[in-house]
């Protein structure tokens, strides 16, 4: 694919003048998954952010932007009133069995055909979406865009939240390390640590530092974001994820990654985070690759923000970014078969 661009693009230079512009990719269906499940966290209101991000026009806007978009709705989710701490672990029952019915979606929604969108929900919800994914497709390249690396086990975890562990439960590498739980036999890791990187980081636990140090994992934290600036930033992603194949790529997005200032209406907000223009330009080049394949979109908690603004900011916010992933483009964007009025 990507020799084939590259003659597609030498092709269009003519006399040293680039033609270039950007390949229209064939328009992909988008299927969209809500997933208003909150008890990886504490805090209420993160089950709301499907319906939210729908109700700021997400299916209409991929439409209008020449996106086949589908919407599946929302799962549902059994209770468990009597789901006791599993050592530090909390609501691993309610998280084991979400997880487990998101999977099946995920995979369903895959075998059909589309790029999934999952909309959260809190980040425990990428245990499923990620084995779904690859149940469907085999091996995948995970770009992790967060605040927090997210890969504390239930026994280096300080607070017992389960959506600061859904990479630990993921990671062939990490499987000795992580306890049996229940619901969660059906669970089978399906990705290595060298297939994931992460981008934004700036809050990671003393025992996640030492796993993503030991195992190798590929880290822009936003000590390199600074220091070689999101463009280099993204051109080293791609190019590592090439090395690993170019498998078909899982963007897992959590609306902390980008600073507080921008989305606010998230659980665990932390300062200098990535800008909203960062943020875009990540989903941009990913689209670019040609290798998205499934997205998640977690942590809109419309309850954490101060003001209404900082709502609708986070909310908007979250839309552009999967815009973004399926095509928009800020220099703007015109359908392949548009013909320019003539007088
Ligand atoms: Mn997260």
């Amino acid at each position: 694919m990507r020799s084939a661009r590259k003659l597609q693009q030498l092709a269009l230079t003519v006399n040293g003048r680039s033609l270039h512009h950007h390949h229209p990719q064939r328009a992909p269906a988008v299927g969209i998954i809500g997933a208003p499940f909150s008890k990886g966290q504490p805090r209420g209101g993160v089950e709301k952010g499907p319906d939210l991000i729908r109700t700021a026009g997400l299916l209409q806007k991929l439409q209008e932007q020449g996106c086949e978009a589908k919407d599946y709705g929302n799962l549902t989710f059994e209770e468990f009133p009597d789901d006791e701490p599993v050592g530090q672990v909390k609501n691993a029952r309610a998280v084991g069995s979400a997880n487990q019915r998101l999977s099946e979606a995920v995979k369903a929604v895959k075998k059909d055909g589309h790029t999934t969108v999952m909309l959260g929900g809190d980040h425990s919800l990428a245990i499923g979406s990620i084995h779904g994914h690859s149940a469907a497709v085999g091996q995948l390249s995970v770009v992790w865009v967060d605040a927090h690396s997210d890969i504390n086990t239930p026994l280096t975890s300080t607070t017992g939240n389960m959506h600061g562990q859904p990479v630990s439960f993921l990671l062939h590498e990490l499987q000795s390390k992580v306890p049996a739980l229940p619901n969660f036999s059906w669970l089978k890791p399906c990705l290595s640590a060298r297939d994931l990187v992460y981008i934004g980081l700036r809050d990671v636990d003393p025992g996640e530092h030492y796993f993503l140090k030991f195992l190798g994992v590929k880290v822009f934290s936003m000590t390199e974001v600074d220091q070689l600036g999101i463009g280099k930033v993204m051109e080293e992603t791609c190019d590592y994820l090439c090395t690993r194949g170019n498998n078909p790529i899982h963007l897992s997005y959590d609306v902390d990654a980008i600073d507080p200032t921008v989305t606010p209406a998230t659980g665990t907000p932390v300062v200098g985070g990535l800008t909203y223009r960062d943020g875009i330009y990540i989903t941009e080049q990913i689209r670019h690759t040609g290798l998205l394949s499934a997205v998640d979109m977690v942590e809109v908690n419309p309850l954490r923000a101060q003001t209404e603004e900082g709502v609708r900011s986070t909310v908007s916010t979250a839309v552009d970014l999967l815009l973004g992933c399926f095509g928009r483009l800020r220099e703007g964007n015109h359908p392949q078969e548009y013909v320019p009025p003539e007088p």
